[in-house]
């Protein structure tokens, strides 16, 4: 397997040769565009939830599994689809988008953006198969999106990164804790958009943080609005090992930007944005994310790398 970055060879992230590695070709019924999946391991092979739009425009969320991490293969059926009765087919009623995927004791915990003519909500749902899915509750108010969930317990709490959005205090990443993961409360401001920076516009909570020798490792999403409308970048954050209210430090520079024909140009353009990254090893993360809102594409980056320009490259968190 060769990897390299086609536009910058000393680029932090190291594209796949082979992407896009999921189209909407691979799907085997119809819809629009496949991105934003959280991804994760599961008995020896990946698990990919990915987001499609269907021609109406609302999107649903499709598994695909893969022996390498690259070559993917989708089921027939779509994993997570609006639900059809109760209070979740309320929210879900305009469609489901961007899962995050959590393991923790044996199960995995997937949050979700719920959309409805009351707005957007972050719903969980747990699964310890990826065959059958329990829909746990909704767990944010309306104006919330983006929640990931840390793969551990801090001092017998739940711990996940949040991204309420208000006009006074738009689109920032927060903390919130809980003994049960339906309650969630002691919520704290994390990281705030930079003034005239490549996420100057807004920010959001981005792939499931790893955890790493040095902290615990997150790969965000920042957005810079310019005259040809916004462009979707990722960063990285290191959270403290063991509170990760604690940040470490967060990289001034972007770790990726849209440069690929496929992240130029698509369904939305200039979009690079990640609901899922895996440690292969100690040294290297594999990154994944939706080109454009049309493709999944993979690649890859040192973690010291990452560490170190979260330490001594850092930007102010509250900026
Ligand atoms: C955000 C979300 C993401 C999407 C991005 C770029 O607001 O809708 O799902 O990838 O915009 O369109």
């Amino acid at each position: 397997m060769t990897e390299h970055n086609k536009f910058n060879e000393k680029g932090l992230v190291k594209r796949y040769e082979n992407n896009p590695i999921l189209t909407k070709k691979d799907v085997p019924y119809p819809v629009e565009t496949v991105h934003n999946a959280g991804v994760t391991r599961y008995q020896n092979r990946y698990i990919m939830i990915f987001r499609s739009h269907l021609r109406n425009g609302r999107s649903i969320i499709g598994i695909a599994e893969s022996e390498d991490g690259l070559g993917f293969k989708v089921h027939p059926e779509p994993f997570l689809v609006p639900a059809k009765e109760g209070t979740f087919a309320e929210h879900e009623e305009f469609g489901v988008e961007d899962a995050r995927i959590s393991l923790i004791d044996g199960e995995y915990l997937i949050t979700y953006s719920a959309y409805s003519r009351h707005g957007v909500r972050v719903a969980l749902a747990k699964t310890r198969d990826f065959k059958s899915l329990e829909r746990v509750a909704l767990i944010t108010q309306a104006d919330h999106r983006n929640v990931v969930i840390f793969p551990e317990k801090f001092g017998g709490l739940y711990a996940r990164l949040d991204r309420p959005h208000s006009e006074i205090a738009p689109w920032s990443i927060w903390i919130s804790w809980s003994p049960d993961l339906v309650h969630w409360g002691n919520s704290k401001l994390l990281i705030k958009s930079a003034a005239y920076h490549w996420d100057e516009m807004k920010i959001g909570p981005g792939a499931t943080p790893v955890k790493t020798e040095k902290g615990w490792l997150h790969i965000y999403h920042g957005v810079f609005e310019t005259m040809d409308g916004a462009v979707y970048r990722l960063g990285a954050a290191l959270h403290d090992l063991n509170d990760p209210s604690i940040i470490l430090g967060v990289s001034d520079d972007w770790i990726l930007q849209p440069e690929d024909p496929w992240e130029l140009t698509g369904y939305v353009h200039n979009v690079v944005f990640t609901c899922g990254a895996v440690l292969e090893n100690k040294k290297t993360l594999r990154i994944y994310w939706g080109g454009a809102d049309s493709v999944m594409c993979t690649g890859t980056a040192d973690v010291d790398e990452l560490i170190g320009l979260c330490l001594e490259k850092p930007r102010p968190p509250l900026g």
